[in-house]
């Protein structure tokens, strides 16, 4: 799954550009016994199985003995902290970085309090595995990584690295089955053009995500809209959108 994922796209060529590495490694190299468990039931009882600690633990005992000490030990897991850009951000500064995933209904605790560092969730919903939510960040994090998306204006100019949704974005033809394209877009006026995207992606938050708003980094003629959307609404009636 991992390997499927990392043979595509912006990651592979990164990686083959040797921008970045990324290994899986498979948690059955770790095991010693006949079998080659991972996990084992629950003590206590319950359904599902647990991780067993032993492979974590010699997996990246392994790694750390091949590549050296990595800076930050990621278990991925439901109960983790809110993944975010600016935890992207974070982990694309360190030199390695491990992540820990897998499919189970519950990891040994052992791993959480003396081997990972940190736990990150990537959002509220059961998926099935971990695998995902570990690429979910191998991917963020190695967009950041200088070289890796073409334009880097693009990275720095993404609206969630400045804390607010984007703008809506149009290309040709200027009218499809009687939809136009915002005149403002169409004229040339850059200046308007600008000011017109800066409305329509603090609009935009107010309306979907106005909780970004508290931490967004605005400029002062995007203040000055987003004061003036907030005058108009405590005036509006409710409940439109
Ligand atoms: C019924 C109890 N579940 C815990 C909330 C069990 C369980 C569900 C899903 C155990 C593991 C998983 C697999 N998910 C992840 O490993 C996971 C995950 C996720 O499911 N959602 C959001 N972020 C993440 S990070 C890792």
């Amino acid at each position: 799954m991992i390997e499927g994922a990392l043979a595509e796209g912006i990651l592979a060529r990164a990686i083959q550009r040797e921008l970045l590495t990324v290994r899986a490694r498979d948690l059955r190299e770790f095991t010693e016994d006949r079998h080659r468990s991972v996990d084992d039931v629950p003590y206590g009882g319950g359904p599902g199985m647990v991780l067993k600690p032993e492979p974590l633990f010699r997996a990246v005992e392994a790694i750390a003995r091949d590549t050296g000490a990595p800076q930050a030990i990621v278990l991925v897991s439901p109960q983790g902290r809110p993944f975010c850009q600016d935890e992207a951000a974070r982990l694309a500064g360190l030199e390695r970085v491990v992540i820990l995933c897998g499919r189970y209904e519950g990891i040994d605790d052992r791993v959480r309090e003396n081997l990972a560092t940190e736990e990150l969730s990537i959002g509220d919903y059961v998926l099935s595995g971990g695998e995902l939510p570990a690429l979910v960040i191998v991917d963020a994090v190695a967009r950041l990584i200088p070289g890796v998306v073409g334009d880097e204006d693009s990275v720095a100019g993404d609206s969630f690295a400045r804390g607010i949704l984007d703008f809506p974005h149009f290309t040709r033809p200027a009218e499809f089955r009687d939809w136009k394209v915002p005149d403002v877009l169409v004229s040339g006026h850059h200046g308007e053009i600008r000011k017109w995207r800066k409305r329509q992606a603090i609009e935009l938050t107010l309306q979907r995500r106005p909780e970004l708003l508290a931490d967004a980094e605005l400029d002062v003629e995007e203040q000055e809209i987003l004061r003036e959307l907030m005058e108009r609404q405590k005036g509006a009636p409710h409940g439109r959108d």
